[in-house]
């Protein structure tokens, strides 16, 4: 008896084989998979046998019963790949489908224009030497302003200007220089770093947002002088725009540099060959960073020896320079994020 539904079982194999080499529509495969495993189909009547056998042969015979109906199953799941692409073949054959259609786009997304301008700035200073640190957005007033020798009346500190948390201890740092200061602290000179990241300011108009980007640079070894300043800014600027992008210094005022200048570069839309040019109002050039030799005053606060070690520093706003780089004449679009404006770039 057991040996009987065993061969039947085995058997079952071949006879759906040989059944299924005449099907060739899906109504007549649909028919052969009742028959062999619908309610009352080939395997259920196997199956009925089982309940005479000798309970200790049950197991075996139920396992085997199992593997064959998986069997089946992937016979007919082939047999149905196979039809359908049948199927398909003669629909073609037919000219039902214009294969020479385009196929339908794929929407991919887009990465944001600030972050791609970030990544370029990073990578482009990583490959002149500079290493990439981050820190805390909420800080103290002291890496703030203090060790940046903002005294404790210079207007950056106004209330208006720094967003404060509660009990006035904490603050949201309004430049990424709080950075320096903490890799300062932790680290001997020779330094190479950058500091990119977000920053807060209690300012918001057309060219303002309270929330913004930015990079600062540090640079500090022996002999560190105002001409490795411009030598390594005028490279990265001319990496960041064009080759032929002119530069020029001019003096100005940070607390924490000293002697401190902008670097302004040529109308990257004009190259100041336009005199009502709308963006450098036909002066030929575009602010672009700050900079300096950090001031002694900072080195005292992190304890360098300001007789041995000298440096100079940067910052640049993210926002400004991606408009400049793309050509993006409001600053507000960076922080929508309409789908017609990212698809852009
Ligand atoms: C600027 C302009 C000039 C600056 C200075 C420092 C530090 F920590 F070394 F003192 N970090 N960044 C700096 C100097 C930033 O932004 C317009």
């Amino acid at each position: 008896m057991k040996e009987k539904l065993l061969t039947s079982l085995e058997s079952l194999q071949i006879e759906l084989h040989d059944a299924l080499k005449d099907v060739e529509s899906p109504q007549g495969l649909q028919e052969a998979r009742v028959l062999f495993l619908g309610k009352k189909g080939k395997l259920t009547q196997i199956l009925k046998g089982l309940g005479k056998l000798d309970a200790k042969d049950r197991p075996q015979v139920g396992a085997k019963a199992n593997e064959i109906k998986e069997n089946l199953e992937e016979i007919f799941d082939a047999a149905e790949l196979r039809l359908q692409a049948q199927v398909y073949e003669q629909a073609i054959a037919k000219d039902l489908f214009d294969i020479s259609l385009p196929g339908r786009p794929i929407v991919q997304g887009h990465v944001h224009p600030l972050t791609q301008i970030y990544e370029l700035a990073t990578q482009t200073l990583e490959k002149i030497g500079f290493q990439t640190y981050s820190g805390p957005e909420i800080e103290d007033d002291y890496h703030n302003f203090e060790a940046l020798n903002i005294p404790e009346d210079h207007p950056a500190r106004d209330l208006q200007d720094t967003f404060y948390l509660p009990g006035l201890k904490w603050l949201l740092r309004t430049h990424t220089s709080t950075v320096q200061i903490h890799v300062m602290e932790q680290n001997e000179a020779p330094i190479r770093m950058i500091a990119p990241g977000v920053v807060y300011r209690a300012d918001s108009d057309v060219t303002h947002t309270p929330m913004f980007h930015q990079i600062e640079g540090l640079w500090i070894d022996q002999k560190t002088t105002f001409a490795d300043l411009k030598g390594v800014l005028t490279l990265f600027i001319q990496e960041i725009f064009d080759q032929k992008t002119q530069v020029r210094f001019r003096p100005s005022y940070f607390p924490f540099t000293e002697p401190s200048a902008e670097l302004d570069i040529s109308c990257v839309f004009c190259q100041g060959k336009k005199k009502n040019c709308a963006i450098c109002k036909g002066t030929g050039w575009l602010e672009i960073l700050g900079c300096g030799m950090v001031d002694p005053a900072v080195f005292k606060y992190v304890k360098y020896d300001e007789e041995k070690y000298t440096g100079f520093a940067f910052g640049i706003g993210l926002e400004r320079l991606a408009m400049l780089k793309f050509g993006i004449n409001d600053l507000r679009l960076f922080f929508e994020n309409d789908y017609r404006f990212l698809e852009q770039f």
